[in-house]
């Protein structure tokens, strides 16, 4: 049934050391877990790519080996997708770097030096630029897939040791315009408001701009509602599953989401199926939201979207008679210049139809990174403070500085999101170093051309990584960290449950985990040791402290209770039931109320027409994660899926000269990508689709833009931009 839930035999792995702690033969038992064999060293943690966070067991094989196996789990059950199967290969990457690097001169190599040397100059250029330029001269920029621990202290250092405003993370690439909406409508962001399991009793699950099937292959076993309805424009395996289960595929022009949720509400209105009880007592702001959705009847909606007004008509009507729905929606929907709207638009939708809070029926976004929700709660966001605090609210500082032991007025006030951030590095007023964990966005980020130029202006960047990324290959300095199953640390995953992640085996000699990098770089700007525990369980500590009492609490998140299995969704406040289910009397509202949002239909696609009559959305295959950095280099993932392709209708292949395999050039007013023309008859005739795993002439961020961004979350427009196709030579 879910075809890219693969069994296999062994995972291949690296030569594995005795565990430290946590194994099996330490007695400790993963939640869910099966008890562990007696004297087998097998450590319970999860998968390092995505947010499902699958639980696995890792084991030294006879070989030496790690070996991966799939544990039972909630969110999981027992399955694990190909990249988790294979997740150990990247321990011992041949190309793995173990030592710092430091550049030999502009344009030059890097040589290999020792850790004082390496922390000593990045600490020195660090000193003399701030002293020069001031504290906004030094920019930092985090990533998603950081531990909790990770995330708060890179906050932590941005904001004391080096006292920039300017931290930013690839974060607002992913979820940031969901968050926005979820947090204007609940007050409260949080991915899944659930346990995913929950999907499970529903008749029936509507799916916007999410392809689970490749992008988290064992949540499909949660989505066994008989109808399942998907909103893609292109027919996406997960597309094709509903299809084959008796369910809806939807296919609208990619950007058009926000008319399409405003024609479904206003259907759903004609049709009676409004829940005029919840509105009244749960709601407010339903006559503002409406006012926009009167103008969209069916037939309007089809103009606009390309969906057929019997198909919005027949949707509506199952959503509407659904006695447990569900609407969720994932990066196809929420990354655009209107993502905030767009993903409001499904909010108004649901909350019309009463879903959001009530038992049994929600409204979720599906969130990205391994820590994406996480990574988004604890600081390395421009407007944040740890526990989701606000780092404009006086109250959240005074407690933060507290927690701290500095004075509130010593912290920096909001900076520039990321990509605003980005397009400003090395210019008069941007920054002019940048020290970075866990992004690659010279490959990621929008207009990616640019972000490299940029990059390479900087008088100074530094990037903590273990493999030589696009990224890093631009840096001065390059620290070599520790990997997942090197490290402990807890993550949170798209259900809102912060999980452990425990070493199964020794770092190579030579790598530092991040937190020793960040207390080493601290320590060299002046900053007392104690203050930049480089301990996990010593920072969880301090965040558990720091966020005690904030919207996102997880002063109850102890080592104990996390190993004990118990499933911990925050908030969990110190001694007290974590929340598995939020929303359910009230919404985080002062009133208590979730609130509509009066959002209009604009369309965020640039220039379509004349020279780029197409649309090019861009998303993920199933084998390979993010900017690849990481899965380019394991041999079975990068040998299924080698090159970069742009999958086509075989009509427009045609209209543009191309067939199957040939290499095409697409061109947006940005710049131009390169790739394998791969065929797709169920594809929309007006769009093309890549994937972004790919550097250098194949990125599909070479098309994207950078200039517009959504007014609210400051996303960039990743899924429609603007192309044409030309055939490109075979020499
Ligand atoms: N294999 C794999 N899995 C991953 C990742 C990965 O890189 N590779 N990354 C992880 C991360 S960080 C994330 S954020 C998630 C993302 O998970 P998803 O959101 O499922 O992934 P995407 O492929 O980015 O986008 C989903 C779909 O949106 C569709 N789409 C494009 N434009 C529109 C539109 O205007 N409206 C609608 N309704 N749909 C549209 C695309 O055709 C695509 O199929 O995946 C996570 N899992
Ligand atoms: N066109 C287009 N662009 C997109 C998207 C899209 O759909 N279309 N999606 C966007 C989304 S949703 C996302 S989330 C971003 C992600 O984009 P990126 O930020 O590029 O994500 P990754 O490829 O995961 O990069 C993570 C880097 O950090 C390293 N790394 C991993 N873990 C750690 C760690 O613990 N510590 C340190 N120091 N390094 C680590 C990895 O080796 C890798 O080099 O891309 C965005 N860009
Ligand atoms: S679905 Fe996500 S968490 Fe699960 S094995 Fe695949 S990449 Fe890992
Ligand atoms: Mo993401």
């Amino acid at each position: 049934m879910v075809r890219n839930v693969v069994a296999r035999g062994a995972g291949g792995g690296v030569p594995a050391r005795p565990a430290p702690r946590d194994t099996a033969a330490g007695g400790r038992r993963a939640a869910g877990g099966p008890p562990r064999e007696a004297g087998v060293a097998m450590t319970a943690t999860h998968c390092p790519y995505c947010a499902l966070q699958c639980a696995m067991h890792l084991e030294p094989g006879a070989d030496g080996k790690l070996t991966v196996r799939p544990a039972d789990f909630p969110t999981n059950r027992g399955g694990l997708c190909r990249k988790g199967w294979t997740s150990a290969e990247l321990l011992s990457t041949p190309d793995r770097i173990t030592a710092p690097l430091l550049r030999t001169g502009r344009g030059g190599g890097f040589r290999e030096v020792d850790w004082d040397t390496a922390l000593d100059h990045v600490a020195g250029r660090l000193l003399r630029l701030r002293e020069r330029h001031g504290n906004d001269t030094v920019a930092v920029f985090g990533g998603g897939g950081l531990t909790n621990e990770k995330a708060y202290l890179l906050g932590k250092f941005a904001r004391l040791a080096l006292g920039t405003s300017r931290i930013d993370y690839n974060g607002r690439f992913c979820m940031s315009s969901a968050a926005a909406a979820g947090t204007r409508a609940f007050g409260l962001d949080r991915g899944l408001p659930f346990p995913l399991s929950d999907l499970g009793g529903a008749d029936t699950v509507l799916l916007a701009g999410a392809n689970p099937a490749e992008t988290m292959p064992p949540m499909m076993g949660h989505l066994t509602a008989p109808r399942l309805v998907v909103v893609d424009p292109r027919r996406t395996a997960t597309a094709e599953h509903a299809l084959e289960h008796g369910g809806t595929h939807v296919a609208p022009r990619p950007g058009t989401d926000l008319a399409l949720a405003l024609g479904l509400l206003h259907t759903a209105r004609g049709q009676g199926m409004l829940d005029t009880d919840y509105i009244a007592d749960r709601t407010t702001g339903f006559d503002g939201a409406w006012e926009q959705a009167t103008v969209w009847w069916p037939e309007r909606t089809e103009r606009v979207t390309g969906v057929p007004a019997r198909q919005i008509r027949a949707v509506a009507h199952q959503l509407g008679t659904a006695s447990r729905a569900y609407v969720l929606t994932g990066r196809g929907t929420e990354q655009h210049v209107t993502g905030t709207d767009s993903t409001s638009a499904w909010i108004n939708l649901a909350l019309a139809l009463g879903l959001p809070g009530r038992p049994g029926s929600g409204y979720g976004c599906i969130t990205g990174q391994g820590n994406g929700q996480g990574g988004r709660e604890h600081g390395q966001k421009a407007d944040q403070l740890p526990g989701y605090r606000r780092i404009d609210d006086p109250d959240a500082r005074a407690r933060v500085a507290d927690a701290w032991g500095v004075d509130a007025q010593t912290l920096p006030g909001a900076g520039p999101s990321a990509t605003e951030l980005l397009n400003s590095l090395g210019t008069e007023h941007g920054s002019r170093a940048m020290v970075l964990f866990g992004a690659n966005p010279a490959v990621s980020a929008p207009d990616s051309a640019r972000v490299r130029e940029r990059l390479a202006a900087l008088d100074l960047l530094v990037v903590a990584d273990f493999v030589l990324s696009e990224t890093a290959a631009l840096a001065d300095v390059v620290l070599p960290v520790t990997q997942w199953a090197e490290e402990d640390g807890t993550m949170t995953s798209l259900e809102g449950r912060v999980l452990r992640r425990r070493a199964a085996t020794l770092p190579p000699a030579g790598v530092r985990s991040d937190l020793e990098v960040l207390r080493g770089i601290a320590e060299r700007l002046g900053q007392p040791a104690h203050r930049f525990p480089s301990d996990p369980d010593t920072v969880l500590a301090e965040l558990r402290d720091a966020t005690a009492g904030a919207p996102a609490d997880y002063s109850g998140a102890t080592p104990e209770r996390l190993s004990d299995g118990e499933e911990l969704h925050w908030p969990v406040p110190s001694g007290a039931p974590p929340t598995p289910r939020l929303f359910l009397d009230r919404f985080a509202h002062p009133d208590g109320r979730a609130r509509f949002s009066p959002v209009e239909y604009r369309d965020p696609v640039a220039e379509t027409g004349g020279d780029y009559p197409l649309i090019a959305t861009t998303g993920r295959l199933m084998g390979h994660y993010q900017s690849g950095a990481q899965t380019r280099r394991v041999a079975e993932l990068a040998e299924a899926e080698p090159e970069a392709r742009v999958e086509v209708h075989p009509d427009t292949a045609a209209r543009n000269g191309l067939g199957e395999g040939q290499w095409a050039r697409v061109t947006s007013p940005v710049g131009t990508a390169l790739a394998r023309v791969r065929l797709r008859p169920g594809a929309r005739r007006d769009t093309v689709f890549l994937p972004f795993h790919y550097g250098g002439e194949a990125a599909a961020n070479n098309l994207t833009g950078s200039a517009a961004l959504d007014p609210t979350s400051r996303m960039p427009g990743f899924k429609a931009t603007a192309v044409r196709l030309d055939p490109v030579p075979d020499d």
